[in-house]
């Protein structure tokens, strides 16, 4: 008899728990206590989309499993005289159960594969605003080609302490660059314009995170990965480090000024070049 209580017991309290994560569970995500920052991107919106209808339907699924566990784990507690049964197969269970899931996640994958190749592979136009980001244990570094627009050739061999990007200074097209460290100075871009940023990496992975943009991209040692956006709304915003990356991975961190496009070239024009910094 006491056995019997125990299994019903132990059921119930289950049951409890299993409702009371499901309800913690919705209050706080369905609440949006924890939610994106504003938005202030032109794609950021579709991300957004993506990234509700996705929620919705794998919460629904969490829902509805841990309600349905609840109500097994009372209605089929275990009693003294109560035998486990068993079923060997069920076809048309395991098929719905393969089928629907299937569907599901691969119109999910596919939604995801071509949002992300209309901003990825399609890339930015031609005339889009150029900027490349370094990351290195701890700190971003950024370049600005110049006037010329284009970026002078780097080496690592050159990489120095006045010269941390191992910029080739004779080579013409590094002349006007500019580069600086974040914190000594800010990333300043234009908005209402494709701006594309080219990640580079000095040592490990590091990954360049823009909350605001819904822009998200890795730093790859070894290779120059690339992303872009159209910032909607000037202002300041903070560039963070989304990868860990060791034990400063936390003071890794940069400020983005969005203005008009005449203030960032303005401001350009008063920054050191490598022909001032590396004589
Ligand atoms: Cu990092």
């Amino acid at each position: 008899m006491a056995r019997k209580s125990l299994g019903r017991i132990e059921g119930i309290l289950l049951a409890l728990f299993l409702v009371l994560l499901v309800v913690v569970a919705v209050v706080t995500i369905g609440g949006r206590f924890w939610w994106f920052p504003p938005l202030a991107s032109e794609h950021g919106k579709a991300i957004d989309t993506l990234f509700t209808v996705t929620l919705i339907i794998t919460g629904t699924v969490f829902v509805l499993v841990q309600l349905f566990l609840a109500f097994l784990v009372v209605r089929y507690s275990g009693g003294e005289n109560r035998r486990a049964a068993y079923q060997i197969e069920n076809r048309m269970l395991e098929v719905v159960w393969t089928i629907v899931p299937a569907v599901i996640l691969t119109s999910l994958i596919v939604s995801g594969g071509r949002l992300w190749s209309r901003i990825q592979i399609s890339g930015p136009p031609k005339d889009a605003f150029e900027v490349e980001v370094w990351g290195e244990q701890f700190r971003w570094t950024f370049r600005y080609p110049g006037k010329d627009g284009k970026f002078g050739r780097t080496d690592p061999k050159l990489i120095s302490t006045e010269n941390p990007l191992g910029i080739d200074k004779n080579d013409p097209a590094s002349k006007d660059d500019i580069f600086f460290f974040a914190g000594e100075e800010n990333l300043h871009i234009p908005v209402n314009k494709p701006v594309v940023v080219y990640l580079r990496s000095k040592d490990v992975l590091h990954s360049f995170y823009v909350p605001q943009f819904r822009v998200k991209q890795d730093a790859v040692p070894g290779m120059v990965t690339r992303t872009w956006f159209v910032a909607t709304k000037k202002g300041e915003y903070e560039i963070a480090c989304a990868e860990l990356c060791g034990l400063g991975h936390y003071m890794m961190r940069g400020v983005m000024v969005v203005e008009d496009e005449k203030d960032v070239q303005d401001w350009l024009k008063d920054q050191l070049t490598v022909a001032d910094v590396l004589p």
